[in-house]
């Protein structure tokens, strides 16, 4: 299957359904309404949805049984791209090719709208409706995982622990601590619910976790790269911000040519892991190759 079509057609059915879930912006309050699609609909590249997807056709399952958990998911990592723009955090003015959302909206309201963005994340992931056909307790078991992957022990923790490494000479273990909880983690939950709602056996939802583990981690050390080596203008933010800001990353520690064999070696992982789901399996491996040589 060719793997551009693929992405072009599922981030459309994508943004499809995150315009009919997203509050309308003629609703009040409209400011609010109007920054939380202003950064949801900037032009984001929809992996997480998209690899949700994946794995659940993977297994046998669809998109349209996932599309309201991938939905919530880029809700999600959106709401951690605005509050992680913010000048109490990283402070950046661009972030997928537009002003930060701040810097349009104010910063009191870009940070209501993320806390809305994750709210509107949890209720969507509960919504009786999309759910109709799923198992009450794998609501819940899905719920709770998403939960613990975006919080305290997840997301949130693994950029606590990068602000304080900020400036700092820190670890290798320290280092894996960040990047497997700030990004990685909501990569393997992607994959982990797409698997879970689309029908997974525990042997299936075993192979795809280690998948999306490695693929979760190959991704950030890519993300390290691109910041070293990417063209400002297809990342649509600043490159270099890592290192200005003395902030630990593969290449710091490993130099360039170390971090592309790490990602390298993540991904071969990664498309070993899928082995026994077979044929079925063909789109993730090609998106694991995609995570680590995309260009933005
Ligand atoms: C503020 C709670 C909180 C968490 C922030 C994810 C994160 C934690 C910060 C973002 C900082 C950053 C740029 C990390 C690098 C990895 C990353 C999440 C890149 C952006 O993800 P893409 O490439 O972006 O999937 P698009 O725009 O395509 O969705």
């Amino acid at each position: 299957m060719d793997l551009e079509a693929y992405l072009y057609n599922r981030s459309a059915l994508v943004d499809q359904a995150l315009d009919r879930w997203l509050p309308a912006e003629g609703l009040l309050p409209l400011s609010l309404h109007q920054a939380m699609r202003y950064s949801v609909f900037a032009g984001g590249k929809r992996l997480r949805p998209i690899l949700m997807i994946a794995a659940s056709e993977a297994v046998g399952g669809t998109a349209q049984q996932v599309m309201h958990a991938a939905c919530a998911l880029e809700m999600i990592h959106t709401y951690s791209l605005v509050h992680d723009d913010l000048p109490a955090m990283d402070d950046d003015d661009f972030r997928r090719g537009r002003p930060t959302n701040h810097k349009v909206y104010g910063e009191a309201t870009a940070v209501l709208a993320g806390d809305a963005l994750l709210t509107e994340a949890f209720r969507l992931l509960a919504d009786a409706e999309a759910n109709l056909l799923v198992p009450p307790a794998t609501v819940l078991r899905v719920i709770e995982l998403v939960a613990r992957y975006a919080g305290s022990q997840g997301m949130v923790g693994g950029q606590v622990v990068d602000m304080e490494s900020e400036g700092k000479e820190i670890d290798f273990p320290t280092l894996e601590y960040i990047h497997t909880h700030k990004t990685g983690g909501l990569i393997l939950a992607s994959v982990q619910v797409g698997a879970m709602l689309g029908g997974a056996d525990e042997g299936q939802l075993a192979a795809l976790s280690r998948f999306g583990g490695a693929a979760g981690l190959a991704f950030q050390i890519a993300d390290d790269i691109l910041d070293v080596v990417g063209d400002q203008a297809e990342l649509g933010k600043a490159v270099g911000s890592d290192q200005a800001r003395g902030k630990a990353t593969y290449p710091a520690l490993l130099g360039i040519a170390e971090a592309r064999q790490r990602a390298n070696e993540l991904c071969d992982i990664a498309v070993g892991s899928l082995a026994p789901l077979g044929a079925s399996a063909e789109i993730l491996q090609l998106l694991a190759r995609y995570i680590i040589d995309r260009s933005s």
